[in-house]
């Protein structure tokens, strides 16, 4: 027997022996554990809104929203199949609403966004206060915070949930509480948190509380006619397009404590430049038609549908039409703990 094999031998004898006592060896793993850049089971994927809303309408004749508490289908990364995600870090489902239904009060420590993809008349309570939907309408419920829907509509309304339950999970920090009452009461006029924080005031006296914005609900009306206004100028980025970052207006920092949440607009014909950034994000199309080439993927865009483009996986937008994007990623989270990267592809570097 060759010295090798007879070292692999001892080696191997070795790793049982401390098996045992619940070690194992650094040196075996540590080369997939601390990677040069970030190297991630998530793949590019694109769910064409086009394919799934049937399957997302059915859910509605298998179970209530009262019955299933959330009636969701999960955007299951085809990377991370079982592990009810997205990306690693984040997860992303389609919720489903139908007319004079209730998703139950409850409270828990995972941050969640909703971005509005169809239907009109449903509303999300948070804490209090009813925020009513229309599509493209960004509506947040912060960590803690209780929450229920509910639709007064005629019709079904859809909506991209996006939570942080993977990071929640890492720091096994979860907690989860039920209202005593199906629907909280609103105690609050819709408008109300808008009317306090919205407008570039704040109640006087008041200090900015914690990392979540105290304004939930971000319509679309508002920031498309921000985001036309700004057009005129027409300083492009050449990676982004005209971007924005939907703040929380006590902190001029990100929504929430571990979500950041972005929209862009790309004028007809505009071509970005490759760009990749450490923080996975989920995209969804709010108008427009386009191309996404995310890694060697490319995927052709319509509206509603969904995009994710893993850490430091390289993204290039075409836009065939006026494109809106609405996008969320764990940026506010990296960010607080120093690990947000991003590289540019304008910069003379080859993604
Ligand atoms: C949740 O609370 C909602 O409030 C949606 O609409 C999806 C997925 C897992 C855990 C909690 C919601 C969720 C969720």
């Amino acid at each position: 027997m060759s010295k090798a094999s007879q070292q692999i031998d001892v080696r191997e004898k070795f790793y049982q022996d401390i098996d045992g006592y619940n070690m194992a060896p650094l040196w075996e793993v540590y080369r997939t554990l601390i990677t040069p850049s970030p190297r991630t089971p998530a793949v590019p994927h694109c769910w064409h809104y086009d394919d799934v809303r049937d399957w997302v309408l059915r859910a509605g004749d298998v179970i209530s929203a009262r019955e299933a508490e959330r009636r969701v289908l999960v955007l299951e990364n085809p990377g991370l199949r079982g592990q009810t995600r997205i990306t690693n870090s984040l997860y992303a489902g389609l919720q489903l609403i139908l007319p004079g239904e209730v998703a139950p009060s409850h409270r828990h420590s995972q941050s969640a966004l909703r971005f509005i993809i169809e239907g009109a008349g449903a509303y999300t309570a948070v804490d209090g206060e009813r925020a009513y939907m229309a599509r493209g309408d960004l509506i947040l419920t912060p960590p803690m915070t209780w929450h229920d829907h509910g639709s007064h509509g005629k019709g079904p309304t859809v909506w991209l949930d996006g939570l942080d339950i993977p990071i929640i999970q890492t720091f096994d920090a979860s907690f989860l509480e039920g209202f005593p009452e199906e629907s909280q009461p609103s105690t609050r006029l819709p408008g109300d948190s808008h009317a306090r924080y919205g407008r570039n005031m704040r109640p006087f006296g008041a200090a900015p509380k914690n990392a979540s914005s105290p304004v939930f609900s971000y319509p679309y009306a508002d920031y498309r006619e921000a985001l036309e206004k700004m057009r005129v100028q027409e300083d492009w980025d050449s990676c982004h397009g005209l971007k924005m970052t939907f703040i929380n207006p006590q902190t001029g920092g990100p929504v929430m404590p571990t979500i950041a949440a972005f929209v862009q607009l790309l004028p007809k014909a505009f071509s970005t430049s490759p760009y990749r950034s450490t923080d996975g994000t989920i995209y969804t199309v709010v108008d427009g038609e386009g191309r996404a080439r995310v890694g060697d993927k490319d995927f052709q865009l319509t509206p509603s549908d969904i995009f994710v483009v893993p850490s430091w996986c390289s993204l290039q937008l075409e836009a065939k039409e006026d494109l809106v994007l609405f996008s969320f990623s764990d940026r506010s989270a990296q960010e607080k703990l120093c690990l947000w990267r991003e590289q540019r592809g304008d910069d003379g570097d080859t993604l």
